[in-house]
């Protein structure tokens, strides 16, 4: 693997909305994120994906975009965007945006333009089908629910392609004038000042052509749209033009969204010439999922969360560099899903810290998970605003699975819990805005915020700190960013153990996953104690007894 200067970085994901508000209207905005940038270099951040706040209705929350060249007033200003640019370049650090190019909004240009005139230039813009049946369309399902169809505005027979919100029509990326204004869009922001990209659910931009049904998979008569990537051939051909005409020349950093991606095309996308800088594993994300709905989900136990991250990590290590997350925008907070349901405290959240963090590849925070930050517990449906989860609670209703339980599924998967504001402090509103916040703050703000766990150091935060200061220290740096991965003690229950081996040294990450005590064999003497999360670290004769959620980072003797 060819080393880049983005291998040793630490990433840091911020969902705007939600990060900081400075002006009291409850929306976390483009000053905020500048106002924080010091404490995000003092965590030990050096680079940062900001999800979308470009101009947009916000449907689906920005990744709906509306004009590709302009900040939605909602978040700032181009010239905030300039600033931001210029103050993390300052601090050294670098800022990626979100590409969200597979749909824009209908609310874009491109889309008025193509229901004005369908046969026109907009109109191929888009995937527009002209019938007067349209029992005959593809019997797709969108991600979001309903089918992947819907009535273009203004007319009676034509019809528009959305995978996500049919407020997000999906652009015709075979057509190449539209490939032409996306480079040009891409490169005007690199140009600026911008360090790069994360591809959002970038797979989908390659359709299984032409459209045709497959077997329905669920009562309702349509087969989910991830359905035809398995037939879609030839996403590379776009990708690897993407790739040359803008990333490549300015040496800029992408990080890819893709699930559902085939074994095969691993090199192509993270090989030394791939398509992306990275990707992200979503193997443990996806683990349990069920095409029936959210209540069917299977929970994980922490020898499948060790399997999946195992697994992924021995199958890319030949090829490239992975992302490793536990949580994103889309996802219930980490410590809520790959901790045991009545064993979440701040010693199990900085075992699973540990694990994931040391693993090969890159390491990505998102905003409050240095802190521990934890789902959020719902009342009613009526608190729901994620339209995703809204979707599946309909769904599960249909399938006669009863409010109560489907509402429990739903807080347990809605997109909203790792949404909900960043816990600042123990003022109100946990000194996220001084107005009324888009999104309720999570009620346990009072002791779950950063300015107590600042004080405290014990604390997740100065766990996370640790973490990053471990990865970047002269001793241990070239050992965990470039050294391989080995997993150790692989059967045993609820030990998550594995090995950083380079030519200089060896180290062993191990954690005791679960309340009770255990003792474990070492294999071989202990050099040092790099990292430790609890009070001692007891070794006999080459055995450890280790205390409940407790981690150890081991250098050990040649
Ligand atoms: O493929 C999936 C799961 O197997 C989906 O989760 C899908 O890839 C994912 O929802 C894509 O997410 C991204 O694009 C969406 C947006 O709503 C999400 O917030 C974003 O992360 C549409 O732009
Ligand atoms: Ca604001």
């Amino acid at each position: 693997m060819k080393k880049q200067w983005w291998n040793d970085k630490i990433c840091y994901q911020i969902y705007p909305k939600s990060f900081c508000d400075t002006n009291g209207d409850g929306i976390g905005d483009l000053p905020g994120i500048i106002s924080k940038l010091d404490y995000l270099k003092d965590l030990g951040v050096d680079m940062i994906w900001i999800s979308p706040m470009y101009a947009s209705p916000l449907a689906d929350q920005g990744y709906d975009i509306s004009d590709y060249y302009d900040i939605d007033p909602r978040f700032g200003t181009l010239a905030d965007m300039d600033r931001l640019l210029a103050e993390a370049h300052k601090r050294d650090m670098k800022i990626l945006m979100d590409l969200v190019v597979n749909h824009c909004s209908d609310e874009h240009e491109w889309f008025r333009k193509a229901c004005e005139d369908p046969e026109g230039r907009y109109g191929k813009f888009f995937y527009l089908e002209h019938t007067e049946h349209p029992e005959e369309l593809c019997n797709w399902r969108s991600y979001f629910g309903g089918s992947v169809w819907e009535k273009l505005p203004g007319h009676e027979d034509y019809y528009y392609l959305h995978v996500f919100h049919r407020k997000q029509p999906d652009l015709n990326w075979e057509n190449p004038e539209l490939r032409e204004e996306i480079y040009r869009m891409i490169n005007w922001w690199l140009d600026r000042g911008l360090d790069g990209y994360r591809l959002d659910a970038i797979i989908n931009i390659k359709k299984a052509l032409p459209f045709r049904s497959y077997e329905a998979d669920r009562d309702d008569n349509m087969v989910t749209c991830t359905r035809m990537l398995h037939d879609a051939e030839g996403i590379g051909g776009f990708l690897g033009e993407m790739r040359d005409r803008c990333f490549k020349p300015h040496n800029a950093f992408t990080v890819g969204e893709v699930f559902n991606e085939k074994d095969s095309e691993l090199p192509d996308f993270i090989g030394d010439n791939g398509f992306f800088s990275s990707m992200f594993d979503f193997s443990a994300t996806v683990f349990g999922e069920s095409q029936l709905g959210l209540h069917d989900r299977r929970d994980i136990t922490p020898d499948d969360y060790r399997n999946c991250i195992f697994a992924a990590q021995k199958r890319i290590e030949p090829v490239g560099f992975i992302s490793n997350i536990i949580e994103n925008h889309d996802e219930p907070r980490g410590v809520c899903r790959y901790i045991p349901e009545g064993e979440i405290s701040a010693d199990s959240k900085k075992v699973l810290a540990t694990v994931y963090f040391l693993l090969r590849g890159l390491p990505w925070i998102y905003q409050g998970q240095e802190i521990g930050m934890e789902n959020w517990k719902l009342d009613s449906i009526e608190q729901v605003d994620d339209i995703s989860a809204l979707d599946s609670y309909k769904v599960m209703l249909e399938a006669g699975v009863s409010e109560e339980e489907a509402l429990r599924a739903v807080e347990k998967y809605s997109r909203d819990n790792a949404r909900t504001p960043f816990q600042w402090d123990g003022t109100a509103q946990a000194g996220f805005t001084t107005g009324t916040p888009w999104l309720p703050v999570n009620p346990n703000y009072t002791e779950l915020n950063l300015e107590a766990q600042k004080n405290d150091p014990a604390s997740v935060f100065h766990h996370y700190r640790k973490l990053t200061r471990l990865r970047k220290s002269a001793e241990y740096r070239d050992t965990l960013v470039y050294g391989s991965f080995e997993p150790y003690l692989q059967d045993r229950h609820n030990v998550i153990a594995y090995f950083r081996k380079s030519d200089k040294q060896t180290m062993l990450v191990m954690a005791n996953y679960q309340t009770e005590p255990q003792t474990l064999p070492l294999p071989g003497n202990v050099k040092k104690v790099a990292l430790n999360t609890a009070s001692e670290v007891k070794t006999v004769d080459k055995e450890i007894t280790m205390q409940g959620y407790q981690a150890v980072v081991l250098e050990l003797e040649d």
